[in-house]
Formats: C-alpha cells, sequence, structure tokens
C-alpha cells in the first residue's frame, strides 16, 4: 500500500480506535489528526467538504481520496491480510457482524457511553433520557448474543481473529463506561482477553 494514510478522528471514539486497532495489528503506519465533536470540529463547512459531507469521524484519507464509515475504513486496510478470511462463507460472516455492530450494537452501547460519560445527564434532552432504557435492553441483547455465539468458540468467526472481532471489541470492551455490566457476560469478557492479547494489540487511549 504505498497511499500516504491519515485517520481524521478523535482519539476517545471507538469507531475511531477500531481503525488504529486495524492497523497497529497489520502493522500499517498511519497519521493521526485530532478533532473534537463536543466542538463541533467535525461539522464545520470545510470538514464536510474536503473529509466527510456526513459531518462525523472517523474518515480515513487515502492519498487524496477519503474512506468514511469505519467499518469500510478497516476493510480496506485489511483486504488481502488474515483479519479477512479468504473462505466465502466466512467472509460474509465476518461482513454479517460488521454490519450486526453498526445496527445493533454501536448505537447502543457506543451511544451510552457517549451520553453518560461525555454528555453527561443532565444534559441530554427528555427524549434522549427516554431513550436510555430502550438503549440499555437492546445493548444488553447484543452482549448477550455475543456471549451466547462465543459459547464454546474462541473467535465469532472461524478459528482465528478477523475484522469482526476486531470491530466488535472496540466498544464492547468499554461497554461499562455505558452502565453495562460485562461481568454478567463470561464468554465476551473471555474473548475480550484473547484480542488484548494479540501481538501488536493498542489500547483505545494508547
Ligand atoms: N457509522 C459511522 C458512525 C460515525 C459517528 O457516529 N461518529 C461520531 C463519533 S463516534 C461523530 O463523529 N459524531 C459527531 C457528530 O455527529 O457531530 C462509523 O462507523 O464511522
Amino acid at each position: 500500500m504505498s497511499d500516504r494514510l491519515i485517520l481524521h478522528e478523535q482519539m476517545e471514539s471507538g469507531n475511531c480506535y477500531k481503525i488504529r486497532l486495524t492497523a497497529a495489528l497489520l502493522e500499517m503506519p498511519i497519521e493521526l489528526r485530532e478533532y473534537d465533536i463536543t466542538k463541533g470540529e467535525t461539522r464545520t463547512p470545510e470538514f464536510m467538504r474536503t473529509v466527510n459531507a456526513n459531518g462525523r469521524i472517523p474518515t480515513l484519507q487515502v492519498g487524496d481520496r477519503f474512506i468514511t464509515e469505519s467499518n469500510a475504513a478497516c476493510y480496506y486496510l485489511a483486504q488481502g491480510t488474515p483479519l479477512v478470511p479468504e473462505d466465502r462463507f466466512e467472509h460474509a460472516d465476518m461482513l454479517r457482524w460488521m454490519f450486526w455492530e453498526q445496527y445493533s450494537h454501536e448505537p447502543n452501547i457506543a451511544t451510552l457511553r457517549f451520553w453518560l460519560c461525555w454528555v453527561d445527564i443532565e444534559n441530554l434532552t427528555d427524549v434522549q433520557r427516554l431513550q436510555i432504557p430502550l438503549k440499555r435492553d437492546a445493548g444488553n441483547a447484543a452482549l448477550k448474543l455475543m456471549d451466547e455465539h462465543l459459547n464454546g468458540r474462541e473467535w465469532l468467526v472461524g478459528n482465528h481473529l478477523t475484522l469482526a472481532d476486531v470491530c466488535l471489541f472496540a466498544y464492547t470492551h468499554v461497554a461499562d463506561a455505558g452502565g453495562f455490566e460485562l461481568g454478567r457476560y463470561r464468554n465476551v469478557t473471555a474473548w475480550i482477553e484473547r484480542v488484548r492479547a494479540q501481538p501488536n494489540f493498542l489500547a483505545i487511549e494508547g
């Protein structure tokens, strides 16, 4: 890969961390550009014109082109490496977990972490406050589904670490910051330790 890689990101974001972790595991150098979403730095006309019209990080810059959506950026980096299964079924199964993460996991677990740790409960709108129990239930349902799937399995797909594990690790391992009790999910906590033990593992704020 010869293009210069620049990750437009915010360190605390799990969506950004996925990409840093993918690059670290693959020993790919990437440059970092930090933004503060709480100050609206990804909503400026300049950012939306040049980096992401959707006004969000992460965005992976590849030369002079930009890949938005965290899981697409991870996929860009990992194609052709052991993180992406060659087997056709396992490849699709890996994508299944990555799509599931964005629909059933991240909107619940990451959002509660953001609301409770960054926005703060007293600054939430009434609508957001009403959504907390719904997101709590949906987040626990997602963790339970992972826990059941990991019963008797080391990895989400096949028999080695794939992007499915990397993308789901990002917000799962910090779910306690969103008020989730990870200790209830023994297979998930064992899996978290397996991911942490990988060569070249990078911590979220490391
Ligand atoms: N589906 C997107 C979600 C991106 C996203 O929601 N980014 C958040 C930070 S994790 C953000 O930039 N929020 C700032 C804003 O919406 O203004 C992805 O996976 O990259």
